[in-house]
């Protein structure tokens, strides 16, 4: 019998519960979950899995799995799996903190790599099989089609390639989703591939729903479950003066460039200093912008409800608990403003370029010279992953790095003499962003560089360190281009791992 949300009657009658989905991944098998930065994750498959996960290991079993996602998911999904000792493998982005502490004691692998990347390395063979899908969705219509959730990701990657396919259809997910998906299916390997016809935020360019070989479906299993919303704090004052220089920044630029009122595609990053940017605009006379970004956040909503920005287009919702059930509430008002498409076209390089995105990312450390880590704290502790930033800042119009000046309570200073893992290059990096001030790093040579980054950027407790730094280099380094001192140029990392604090 077909049910409200599973309209088609062959997949209805694989309705079955959790346990009985799960006991269908074996040992060693790679699977391929929904989800991305909290939404659109699988809330029910993977928690049974991990329970059988632990019942087998405490039977003296070895039982791991490979996991490739969107990006971050739930508790449910990367926390339970983590915790059982179930995940031998994972890619691309995490940022559950039990699976980073296994990451980081050793104890699971993870290949943290550009999120454009992931789909078309899954096709191009680069990853290896996969066995499984376990995919959320919001309803399976009378043809068989899936209706996309939360988060689009990899999902439709995962759903053709792998092998096999479960389905969560979550009806917590607000109807008024059905609609909101743009799914390209024009995507093709080298020698085949063809421009992707998008030439404005808001063009359509695919189909609203996923297609699946109904035959691949070995189970279906109905959810009532929530999305991991983590909550926003309200800005604290560093947010709110790096949201400050941005927007004195984007004003400024706008001014000079000729740049329209609705300047330019928007991408920001997740965490409340972007969210404190998009509150920002709110109060700019910018209008009629769009976002070209990965995910939706509290404040874009804010921003369409205000009437600055016309339309966002993403791969995921990232909400808070709030704002996602106000969203679910009022799903109608947004559905003409919001687009969700597949993470391969939303972080696209291509598409980035043409559309010259400003893309506005976050930052663990810089470097003198304008190299960013925006993954491993001390070089080798991995924080996060790199997500889409690489994607957005070696193709936006412009590409921002912001970051409080100090962590830790300012035993660790975010600019240093040499970043102790390198995510974004110096060439990637046009503008660099603290409470401080702001650094416009075009067009200059890494010694001017350095002199703007430490004059803007650095906090004063570190400034005069920097300084001295550079005034040593420069007589003393190898080559005059960039100055360094090899010997000294991680010391810093060093001190910080000997006494707590890079302060000398
Ligand atoms: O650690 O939680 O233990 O206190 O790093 O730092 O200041 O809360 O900042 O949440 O904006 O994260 C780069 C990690 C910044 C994020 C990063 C510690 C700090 C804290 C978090 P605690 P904050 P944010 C699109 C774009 C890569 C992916 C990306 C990120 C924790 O922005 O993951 O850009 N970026 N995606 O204390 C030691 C330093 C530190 C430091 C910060 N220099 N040394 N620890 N921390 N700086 C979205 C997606 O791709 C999905």
């Amino acid at each position: 019998m077909t049910s409200e949300r599973i309209r088609h009657a062959g997949l209805a009658a694989k309705v079955t519960d959790a346990a009985t989905a799960a006991a269908l991944i074996r040992p060693g098998d790679t699977v391929g979950m929904s989800g991305f930065t909290g939404s659109g994750y699988p809330k029910a498959v993977p928690v049974a899995l991990a329970d059988r996960i632990e019942a087998e290991h405490a039977a003296g079993h070895p039982f791991r799995v490979k996991v490739w996602t969107g990006a971050s998911t739930g508790p449910e999904l990367d926390g339970a799996m983590a915790k059982a000792d179930g995940i031998e493998f994972r890619l691309p982005y995490n940022s559950d903190p039990i699976a980073r502490e296994k990451i980081n004691a050793g104890e699971m692998e993870y290949f943290d790599l550009h999120l454009s990347q992931v789909a078309p390395m899954a096709w191009e063979g680069f990853l290896g099989h996969m066995d499984v899908a376990v995919v959320e969705v919001s309803g399976i219509t009378p043809d068989g089609d899936l209706i996309p959730s939360s988060s689009v990701g990899n999902n439709k990657t995962w759903l053709d390639l792998a092998d096999k396919v479960i389905l969560e259809v979550n009806r917590w997910q607000s109807p008024a989703l059905d609609g909101m998906h743009d799914i390209y299916y024009g995507t093709a390997l080298p020698p085949n591939r063809v421009p992707i016809p998008l030439v404005k935020s808001d063009d359509r360019i695919g189909q609203p729903h996923f297609r699946i070989d109904p035959g691949k479906v070995v189970a279906v299993v109905e959810t009532d479950a929530p999305d991991r919303n983590a909550p926003f704090s309200p800005p604290d004052e560093a947010a709110l003066a790096i949201a400050s220089n941005i927007l004195d920044f984007l004003t400024w630029e706008a001014k000079r460039a000729g740049l329209p009122p609705s300047l330019l595609p928007l991408q920001s990053g997740v965490g409340n200093v972007p969210n404190a940017v998009m509150a920002g605009l709110i109060e700019t006379p910018f209008e009629g912008m769009t976002a070209f970004t990965e995910v939706i956040q509290d404040g874009m909503l804010d921003m369409i409800e205000a009437g600055t920005l016309r339309m966002a287009s993403a791969t995921a919702f990232s909400l808070s608990p709030e704002k996602a059930l106000y969203f679910n509430d009022n799903a109608d008002r947004f559905r003409e403003r919001l687009l969700l498409r597949p993470q391969e076209i939303s972080n696209n390089p291509e598409l980035v370029r043409r559309l010259g995105c400003i893309a506005m990312n976050g930052l663990i450390e810089a470097d003198i010279y304008g190299n960013v880590n925006s993954t491993h704290v001390m070089g080798s502790r991995i924080q996060n992953g790199i997500g889409g930033s690489g994607d957005f800042a070696r193709n936006g119009y412009v590409s921002i790095f912001m970051t409080p000046s100090v962590a830790k309570g300012g035993a660790i200073s975010a600019i240093v003499p040499q970043v102790s893992h390198v995510d974004h290059i110096s060439q990637d990096v046009q503008v660099i962003v603290t409470e401080q001030g702001l650094a416009d790093l075009r067009g200059l040579s890494p010694k001017q560089r350095a002199r703007a980054i430490v004059e803007k950027c650095a906090h004063p407790a570190y400034r005069p360190m920097l300084e001295d730094y550079m005034a040593r280099a420069a007589k003393g380094s190898f080559g005059q281009h960039a100055p360094m001192l090899p010997s000294e140029a991680l010391s810093w990392h060093q001190r910080f791992m000997d006494t707590g604090s890079m302060r000398t």
